[in-house]
């Protein structure tokens, strides 16, 4: 039967991109609903060619519904699990409430599919430089045990929403038309400008971000004693994240096989040019599935280490594309 799908937050930039999706992958939705604050409510937004009205988010407004995509932030998450789980919907939560919850599978359908059925009634999505990063170590591991990963990210400014996008492009103009010396643009601006991701401080001196990658990780690859290292940083970027990731396995890895088994791993694509010296850009990935991998190469510090780079769009398969998938993993059997 068509389900009613509602989404959480649709008037976030994964808000759209979930809405985009449901209908570029003709998701079987028979009713859509679209929850937002009060201030995005009446807003119009377009679906399959009609016009949905955005509503204000009560505690009526799960009722008879399927399936809850969330995507407003880990306050509005948590303010409406309860509600949500007891209309008796699945809710496929894109923020960080539940992820480390044990009664909460975190999911890539690529990675870890078979966890996603354990789900009671919450499944979570993983924070972006985690899916991008098990989508390629997740293939790597199965063939030969990984030991440690070092992972730099350089983070879109899609990561801290849509009024950061905006940021970049209007501090980025100001200087450019010498309004704001590059000096005087905001401590935490974009324009000419990168920083440490200013997520909160942990006691360790890792920010929030970083400890995401460390938990979220072995979580999703299952081995909770996975060695992960992660600095985590903003780039003036809009909306695609790179990683620069080193990869210790339990002995040497042929780099020609790491090729063959990437380029065979689904949501991974090669894309490299060697003699042009072409590697992943992040406007490679914009606005595309795929994750982008090149320039993998032999550590010439360590026998047994790969060195990689990887591109991902931030919004799509970091956030939204991911989101849908696993929602497609669970779409009831007798669907007609
Ligand atoms: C960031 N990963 O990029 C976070 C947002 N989900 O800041």
């Amino acid at each position: 039967r068509p389900l009613t799908v509602a989404i959480l937050g649709s008037s976030g930039a994964v808000g759209k991109e979930l809405l985009a999706l449901l209908e570029e992958r003709s998701f079987p939705v028979g009713k859509l609903i679209l929850l937002a604050s009060h201030r995005s409510a009446g807003d119009i937004q377009s679906f399959c060619g009609t016009e949905v009205k955005v509503e204000e988010t009560t505690k009526d407004s799960f009722k008879n519904v399927d399936l809850i995509l969330a995507s407003a932030g880990s306050s509005i998450s948590r303010k409406w699990k309860d509600t949500i789980q007891s209309s008796g919907a699945l809710m496929i939560d894109n923020s960080s409430a539940f992820r480390m919850d044990e009664n909460v599978p975190l999911i890539v359908p690529e990675v870890n599919p078979s966890d996603a059925i354990k789900h009671k009634g919450v499944i979570s999505n993983p924070n972006c430089t985690t899916i991008l990063l098990a989508l390629v170590l997740s293939p790597l591991t199965r063939h030969i045990p990984i030991k440690r990963i070092v992972v730099s990210t350089y983070q879109s400014a899609s990561g801290a929403g849509a009024m950061a996008m905006e940021e970049l492009e209007k501090l980025s103009q100001e200087v450019l038309d010498g309004k704001t010396p590059k000096s005087k643009v905001l401590p935490y601006s974009l324009a000419f400008n990168l920083f440490l991701h200013n997520s909160p401080l942990q006691s360790n001196n890792y920010c929030e971000e970083e400890m995401k990658m460390v938990n979220e990780t072995r979580k999703i690859l299952g081995d909770p004693e996975l060695s992960l290292t992660a600095t985590c940083v903003r780039v003036p970027v809009l909306r695609a994240h790179s990683e620069s990731v080193n990869i210790e396995f339990t002995k040497p890895f042929p780099v020609k096989e790491a090729y063959e088994i990437l380029e065979a791993s689904p949501g991974v694509e090669i894309l490299e040019d060697l003699e042009n010296n072409r590697f992943p850009m992040p406007q490679d990935v914009t606005g595309r599935d795929p994750i982008s991998v090149g320039r993998i190469r032999q550590d010439i510090s360590n026998p047994n280490a790969l060195e990689l780079w990887l591109c991902g769009d931030q919004i799509r398969k970091g956030a939204a594309l991911n989101a849908v998938q696993i929602a497609e993993l669970l779409l009831p059997k007798n669907y007609e």
